[in-house]
């Protein structure tokens, strides 16, 4: 019996453990919208201390939603904000960031509008007013462009976030083209272009691989950008 005490039963224990450690409970509601195409934020836009989602995407064809999701110890529903409709977008980008500096986080999302045959793109930024009250922001200077990635950076130090994007812009129907270049925002959500990194035509899908990296250790963010051109580098652009 001494034997099973000092011997078998740390060694039951450890198999045990190891089983429970893999397993994952799944605490999806059921209620919650089914989206996809899209992209996904975590932020805590109410500040209870506990992550949201914010989600964009399709919920059918052609059919575009941005839905709050709010935690709630855990346990996760969709927000009843106001307005109660924002729209969506497709192959593109969600993201919590406080544009106006206010505190609270606000939503961004860029990314393709219109039917999947047409290219159309939005660019969108709604603030956050509290008590899950959000306002749409006009005139912010943003370009609307497709196959879009987006990252909100404070490259410039000044405690707000300015706007690296990149994506597919339409002059017409049958012209376009591929640009990533960065949007200065002047703390009231103008934004006002300061540098295209590149632009091109005839290439497909410019994304931007990644960014908010310091690689200099100088304090000022730095980008890497790819390079779809068949061949090339990506690119490693010091601030
Ligand atoms: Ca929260
Ligand atoms: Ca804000
Ligand atoms: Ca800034
Ligand atoms: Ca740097």
């Amino acid at each position: 019996m001494k034997l099973f005490f000092r011997t078998l039963l740390p060694i039951l224990f450890i198999i045990k453990s190891s089983i429970l450690f893999g397993q994952f409970t799944d605490i999806t509601p059921d209620s919650l919208p089914g989206i996809y195409d899209g992209d996904i934020s975590l932020g805590d836009y109410d500040k209870d201390g506990d992550l949201d989602i914010l989600a964009t995407g399709l919920f059918a064809q052609d059919q575009f939603i941005t839905h709050v999701l709010k935690n709630n110890g855990g346990v996760f529903e969709k927000a009843a904000i106001q307005p109660d409709t924002i729209p969506g977008v497709a192959e593109g980008k969600a993201e919590w960031g406080d544009v106006n500096g206010d505190g609270l986080l606000d939503i961004f999302i860029a990314g393709r509008f219109g039917p999947w045959n047409d290219e159309e793109g939005k660019t969108l930024v709604y603030y956050n007013k509290g008590d899950d009250i959000f306002e749409l922001a006009t005139n912010t200077g943003l370009p609307e462009l497709a196959q879009t990635d987006a990252t909100l950076v404070d490259f410039n130090n000044d405690n707000i976030f300015d706007v690296l994007l990149t994506g597919r812009i339409f002059e017409s129907k049958d012209e376009s083209y591929y640009q990533a270049a960065l949007y200065a925002n002047d703390g009231e959500g103008k934004f006002t272009e300061v540098h295209i990194f590149n632009k091109l035509s005839n290439y497909y899908n410019t994304n931007l691989l990644t960014s908010n990296v310091d690689f200099n250790n100088d304090g000022m963010v730095d980008f890497l950008i790819n390079q779809p051109k068949p061949g090339e580098s990506l690119r490693i652009y010091l601030n």
